[in-house]
């Protein structure tokens, strides 16, 4: 704070990401991390944001989705000359209104959003607000996406679709921290989007209100109870339930190739493909050839298989019943009693009550009942 100003100081500079344990990626972010520290402020506060820049090419910062001057819109070209490496700009404005927003560049934007630039900007209300509730829990987390070759570091900035690291905040899973909350906590998770594509986020066990947007908190009258929100590209989203039901509940994108890690995407289909013989033979030839995926591909998330030095298994993440399949965009939401108040820390697995996990059936199904498309 300096007379009244709330003040801050963005370095846009190289960084080095650890997507999850033995996986980093070399990308661009803010002050040592990417995405860059979360900025928090309160409805009317004057701010003054320093932006140094210490990327080898011009950047700029577009404060999405805020009340502004045109001229601290950080649009390079357009409504400022482009920060050039080395030197510092300033931004001034006053946050005016309460909500969920980012911010990133809008300078080689496809370049610079692809290497990891983003920060989260929360903008609270200064006084009670009809259409903000206070939560007991409040999560934030962007969405974002890179390419980077198993055994390389670098994100291949050049794709346009076909990313393979699916990430919340850089990280993927099972490197991302469950959401732990109390037992009849309110919650609040507020998700930006910063890939090429939508993400349909969803949550097990509990419905949700959209309550805002970057646009500001949804008007009561069009909130709707929802188990999945699209998400599209450029977008904010934030969604309340009241955590109401004990558990582990999966909390994921459900675009099915979003919750895989790297090595998924250009496996042929071979379900159905007997392979015999084939595999002891070309063994022979190639010690670490493997026959994926003849029965499907969930054994390939228990597979041990040799990897380059710097990936992550496709499928990956242990629960309590085995492996769980899963990584990229997916964690858990583990809603406990006797958590406390200020207590994120994670309390291990759910013990679920006697009786109620899904069982093996000791004896022969009832008959099954087909329809008679055939007759
Ligand atoms: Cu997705």
């Amino acid at each position: 704070m300096n007379r009244g100003v709330k003040e801050f100081h963005l370095v846009a500079e190289p960084v080095v990401r650890e997507f999850a344990p033995g996986f980093k990626g070399n990308l661009w972010g803010y002050n040592g991390q990417s995405p860059g520290p979360t900025i928090e402020v309160v409805e009317g506060d004057k701010v003054r944001i320093f932006v140094t820049n210490n990327l080898p090419e011009m950047t700029s910062i577009h404060w999405h989705g805020q009340r502004l001057p045109s001229g601290m819109d950080g649009v390079t070209g357009l409504t400022q000359p482009g920060i050039p490496p080395g030197k510092t700009f300033v931004y001034e404005f006053m946050a005016r209104r309460p909500g969920t927003f980012m911010y990133h560049p809008h300078t080689d934007e496809m370049v610079q959003l692809a290497m990891g630039m983003m920060g989260f900007w929360v903008t609270h209300p200064r006084e009670k607000h009809p259409l903000i509730d206070e939560v007991d829990r409040d999560f934030c987390f962007l969405l974002n996406a890179f390419d980077i070759d198993p055994g390389s570091f670098t994100p291949k900035v050049m794709t346009m679709l076909d990313f393979n690291v699916w990430a919340w905040n850089s990280r993927v899973f099972p490197a991302i921290d469950p959401l732990v909350v109390r037992h009849m906590d309110k919650v609040r998770i507020r998700i930006g989007n910063l890939t090429m594509t939508n993400h349909p986020i969803h949550l097990h066990g509990h419905e949700f209100l959209v309550t805002g947007s970057d646009g500001g908190p949804t008007p009561i009258g069009t909130r709707t109870y929802e188990v999945t929100q699209d998400i599209a590209v450029g977008q904010m989203r934030q969604i309340e339930f009241l955590a109401d039901e004990e558990g582990d509940w999966a909390f994921h994108c459900h675009k099915s190739h979003h919750t895989m890690n790297a090595m998924g995407h250009d496996v042929p289909t071979m379900i159905g493909v007997q392979h015999g013989e084939l595999a002891s033979k070309i063994n022979k030839l190639i010690p670490d050839y493997m026959v994926m995926g003849e029965r499907g591909m969930k054994e390939m998330s228990e597979m041990e298989m040799p990897l380059p030095d710097n990936t992550i298994p496709m499928m990956t993440g242990y629960g309590p019943f085995g492996a769980l399949g899963m990584g990229g965009m997916f964690s858990i939401v583990k809603v406990r009693r006797g958590q406390r108040r200020d207590d994120y820390s994670d309390p291990g697995w759910f013990k679920q009550p006697p009786g109620t996990v899904a069982y093996e059936y000791p004896s022969a199904p009832p008959a099954l009942v087909r329809s008679h498309s055939d007759h």
